[in-house]
């Protein structure tokens, strides 16, 4: 066997003699899985069609979106939020489905923010992002979202421990092992509405978590946590971090946690502030809240909630197989994969079985003990392991660039393929469920180099779509994402399709600045430097598309809704100098552009979405005067009128 650090051997010549066929979806008709996936340092999340690879959607989340006014519009500006105030970018890492009896339901999508902590929750009959909630204690929220068997909860976990929040935590930062802190969030969904909500957090002595999967099946109630940084450094990591020859793998029992804290056992801390931004899918709107509570359970003042597995050397993914019996643990720097048995993880406990307690108190299970056993010369770098339907396992391999294929039971390899460079995640489809949907696998790769037309410095990162039907796998496409893929979400287009929303129905919209048809539509100035307009648009025409009396020194609204009702008829607005992007209406919606005119004069503005034939002709002025001016508030499509 040989590594190579980057570039694998014969990379031009690994494909399928039908790979085209397999992947090509003739024009107009559709794919048979939607790909959600991760934009990393672009704070959103795409959306592919597979197998075609065909980009379908970029959902702002957690980054401001010009295109659509994600950010920059009044509504949508409380969705980011946060206790430090309005943060217009984050690194979005994860995706995961909302999940029914372990398998997607084609509900929601949850996104982590890596920096300013917060969750995300995305609506996928409009592929909008619905809500965001952030996370106290929490000094970057890696470890997340991973949800349970029925999303009962999302998990949050703290990626750097840090002090608790508060004043007490100013202290020395080489005080680490004294007064850094893990935060383990649950965050509880509402079954009806998605809602989320903080149940409560587990405070952990300070380890950095990196990545986990909820049990499921066997193993339900249980959560597993990849930590690193055992050695509790906090310079220097890369050396520091790296010492110990195995660090650990943190099983949880929820269920346990979940019942303490139910029976009133957590303490409340209440100097923490944290903004829970929810839409309103009625006006549009969005609103902001900031909560300054939150439940906490000490993990060292109870017995039974938390063990440690020891997991060599750095482990990254820690992933659990369809039934819940095996986690995998994948250590970046080691030289196999561990492969532990939940039922093995039980009769340790049981028979006390511990090699180390540590951390105040944690107790450390017996590496041998609960060992399923160790695929051994799997490759360099193992990250992350997905899972077929056929009882196969899938590991990345970062350092050697290749998707390694394994037998769960056996630990047999049956296959190794080399990724286009320096794969990160993969993802099989439904490869984290109970029944993964199988037959393709992405894997998403952090370098692409030489495999696409050279676009300067800065190239795309690719993902890789492997078919995964037969006893090898098969590279059938490359295809290049929006910022950096890391995990992703592939889940069946018909358990989504039909549900798709269409259009908003305008009679619905309770929007307080909706202007009901072109007959209401007017220029109001509400005081003596703000200036509102209810603003119409339908094919051809803005209304009003003349207005004056606007004053220097005014902030303006235009609040404009979009009267068409039909699918895929939305209207844009852009008026020149704003500092701000354009609005995108959907039909039926109202949304609002605030415009604050820095000089005297005329200033067109018009329709960006060409939407008709007469589409140019969609467009308007509107007349700055100065300040005091005896010009009167003006407005009119068509025919002149004043107020
Ligand atoms: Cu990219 Cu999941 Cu942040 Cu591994 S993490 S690659
Ligand atoms: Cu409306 Cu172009």
């Amino acid at each position: 066997m040989t590594f190579n650090a980057c570039k694998p051997k014969g990379a031009g010549s690994a494909l399928s003699g039908n790979a085209a066929e397999r992947v090509y979806i003739p024009p107009g008709q559709h794919d048979e899985f939607y790909n959600f996936v991760s934009g990393g340092f672009s704070g959103q999340m795409t959306v592919y069609g597979l197998p075609s690879g065909r980009l379908l959607k970029l959902i702002p989340v957690f980054s401001v979106n010009a295109e659509n006014a994600w950010g920059f519009s009044e509504e949508t500006k409380p969705m980011l939020n946060t206790s430090h105030g309005f943060v217009p970018w984050d690194d979005l890492h994860h995706i995961e489905s909302s999940f029914t009896d372990g398998m997607p339901d084609g509900r929601w999508m949850f996104a982590n923010s890596n920096n300013t902590p917060r969750l995300a929750r995305i609506d996928l009959t409009t592929f909008a992002t619905a809500e965001i909630l952030e996370i106290p204690n929490t000094g970057g929220n890696h470890c997340s979202p991973f949800t349970t068997e029925n999303s009962e909860y999302v998990i949050a976990a703290t990626r750097f421990s840090v002090p608790p929040d508060g004043p007490a935590s100013d202290v020395p930062i080489s005080s680490y092992k004294e007064n850094f802190k893990g935060h383990i969030s649950f965050v509880s969904i509402d079954k009806e509405t998605g809602e989320m909500d903080i149940a409560f957090q587990l405070k952990t002595p300070g380890l950095n978590f990196d990545l986990s999967s909820a049990g499921k099946g066997v193993s339900n109630g249980w959560l597993f946590i990849s930590t690193y940084n055992s050695e509790q450094a906090h310079t220097l990591l890369e050396v520091n971090a790296s010492k110990n020859d195995k660090d650990f793998i943190m099983a949880i029992n929820w269920k346990k946690a979940e019942e303490y804290f139910k029976a009133g056992r957590g303490k409340k801390q209440t100097n923490v502030r944290y903004a829970h931004n929810k839409m309103n899918h009625e006006t549009f709107t969005a609103t902001s809240e900031i909560k300054t509570e939150v439940t906490v359970l000490d993990v060292t003042e109870f017995d039974d909630l938390v063990y440690l597995i020891p997991c060599p050397k750095s482990p990254h993914g820690a992933d659990v197989s369809p039934t819940g019996e095996f986690i995998v643990g994948s250590g970046k720097l080691a030289a196999l994969i561990p492969v532990f048995s939940f039922a093995k993880i039980q009769d340790a406990i049981q028979n006390e079985n511990f090699e180390a307690e540590l951390y105040d108190g944690i107790r450390v299970l017996n590496y041998e003990a609960v060992l399923h056993g160790e695929v051994e010369k799997p490759g360099l770098g193992p990250l992350h392991t997905e899972f077929d339907e056929k009882g196969n396992a899938y590991t990345s391999f970062f350092v050697s660039s290749e998707v390694v294929k394994w037998d769960l039971k056996t630990l047999e390899i049956i296959d190794r393929h080399p990724t286009y460079y320096s794969v990160g995640h993969l993802m099989v489809a439904g490869g984290n469920a109970k029944r993964p949907y199988g037959k393709y696998l992405v894997a998403y790769n952090k370098i692409t180099k030489d495999r696409f037309l050279p676009t300067g410095p800065e190239l795309a990162h690719s993902a890789q779509l492997f078919d995964i039907s037969g006893e090898k796998m098969e590279l059938l496409l490359d295809f290049p994402t929006l910022g950096e893929p890391h995990y992703a979400q592939a889940i069946p287009a018909d358990l989504i399709k039909d549900k798709s929303v269409k259009i908003y129905d305008i009679n619905a919209n309770k929007h307080p600045y909706k202007t009901n048809g072109e007959a209401e539509a007017r220029v109001v100035r509400e005081s003596s430097n703000v200036v509102r307009v209810y603003m119409t648009t339908i094919r051809s025409h803005i209304t009003p598309d003349v207005i004056e009396g606007i004053q220097l020194g005014d902030t303006v609204y235009f609040h404009v809704t979009n009267l068409e009702q039909d699918w895929d008829m939305p209207h844009g607005f852009a008026i020149k100098g704003a500092n701000n992007s354009e609005l995108l209406v959907m039909p039926g919606e109202t949304i609002t552009l605030k415009w604050v005119p820095d000089r005297v004069g005329i200033f067109p503005y018009y329709c960006t979405d060409f939407c008709s034939a007469l589409h140019q002709e969609m467009s308007g002025y509107a007349r700055v005067s100065p300040r005091g001016s005896s010009t009167p508030i003006t407005y009119y499509t068509g025919e002149p009128r004043t107020e």
